[in-house]
C-alpha cells in the first residue's frame, strides 16, 4: 500500500493519530501538499461520503473521519501557503445559514490563503446578512459562500439578495460553490462565479481580485 493509500485508509478507519503521523511522513518523504490532500485525505473522505450515502456508515463515523481530515490538513496548511504569492486583498468566506458542513470550506480557505489572499472565515451556519456586514466592515471585494445541502442552496440566493437590498451588490463579486451547486444554479441566482473545487476557487478568486 502506498503512503497515500495508507492515509486514506487510516482516515476511513477514523485513526486521527495515525493520519497525523502518516501525513507528516508523506511531507518528510517530499510529496507535495496538494497531492497528499487530494490523493490521501480527500480520497479517504470521498469513500466515507459514498458509504454515508449508502447507509453503510453513519454520522458518528463521518464526524470522526472529519476530525482526521482536519488534523491532517492542519499539517498541510503552512505548506500550501508557502506556495502562495503577494497579498491580493481580503475576502469573506462562510458556509450558509442552516448548513454545518465545513470541511470543504476549510479547504477552500487554505487554498485561497495559499494565493496570498487574506480570508475572514465566518464559519458555518452563517446568517445571510452577516456576509454583507463582514464585506462592508472589512472592505472585502469578494465574498465566498459554500453550501453542501440541496436544502441550503436557496440561502446562496438569499446572500445575493441581501447585498442587493443593502445597495452593496456592485461593490463585491460573489462566488458560490459546494457539492450540490452547479454553474447553471450559480447563473440562475446571479452569482459572479462558480467553481467546482477548492483549487479552482482559489485560482478564480485571485483572478477576480487582480481584475478589480
Ligand atoms: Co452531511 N450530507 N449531512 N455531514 N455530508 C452530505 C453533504 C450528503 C451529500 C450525504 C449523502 O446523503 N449522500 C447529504 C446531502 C444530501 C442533499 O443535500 N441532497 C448530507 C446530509 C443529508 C446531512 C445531514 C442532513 C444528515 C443528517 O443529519 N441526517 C446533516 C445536515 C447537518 C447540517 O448541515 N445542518 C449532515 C451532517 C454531516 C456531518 C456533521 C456528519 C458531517 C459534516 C462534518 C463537517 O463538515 N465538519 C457530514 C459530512 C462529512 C458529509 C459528507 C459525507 C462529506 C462532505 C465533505 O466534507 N466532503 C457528504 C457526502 C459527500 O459529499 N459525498 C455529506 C469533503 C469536502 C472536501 O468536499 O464539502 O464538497 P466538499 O467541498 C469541496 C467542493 O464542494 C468545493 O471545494 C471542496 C474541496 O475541493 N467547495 C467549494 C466547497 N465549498 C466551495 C465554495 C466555493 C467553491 C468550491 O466557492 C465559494
Amino acid at each position: 500500500m502506498s503512503i497515500l493509500e495508507e492515509i486514506s485508509s487510516a482516515l476511513q478507519r477514523g485513526k486521527r493519530k495515525e493520519v497525523t503521523q502518516l501525513v507528516q511522513q508523506a511531507i518528510d518523504e517530499g510529496l507535495s501538499a496538494a497531492k497528499i490532500l487530494e490523493e490521501g485525505l480527500l480520497a479517504g473522505m470521498s469513500v466515507i461520503g459514498g458509504k454515508f450515502k449508502n447507509n453503510e456508515v453513519f454520522v458518528p463515523e463521518v464526524l470522526v473521519a472529519a476530525r482526521c481530515m482536519n488534523a491532517g490538513s492542519a499539517l498541510l496548511k503552512p505548506l500550501l501557503q508557502e506556495e502562495g504569492a503577494e497579498p491580493l486583498g481580503t475576502v469573506c468566506l462562510g458556509t450558509v445559514k442552516g448548513d454545518l458542513h465545513d470541511i470543504g470550506k476549510n479547504i477552500v480557505r487554505m487554498m485561497v490563503e495559499g494565493k496570498g489572499i487574506n480570508v475572514i472565515d465566518l464559519g458555518v451556519d452563517v446568517e445571510s446578512e452577516k456576509f454583507v456586514e463582514c464585506a462592508k466592515e472589512n472592505n472585502c471585494k469578494l465574498v465566498l459562500c459554500s453550501a453542501l445541502l440541496t436544502t441550503t442552496m436557496p440561502a446562496l440566493k438569499e446572500v445575493i439578495e441581501k447585498f442587493v437590498e443593502a445597495g452593496y451588490r456592485d461593490q463585491v463579486k460573489i462566488m458560490v460553490g459546494g457539492a450540490p451547486v452547479t454553474q447553471s444554479f450559480a447563473d440562475s441566482i446571479g452569482a459572479d462565479a462558480y467553481t467546482p473545487d477548492a483549487a479552482s476557487c482559489a485560482e478564480k478568486a485571485a483572478e477576480l481580485l487582480r481584475a478589480m
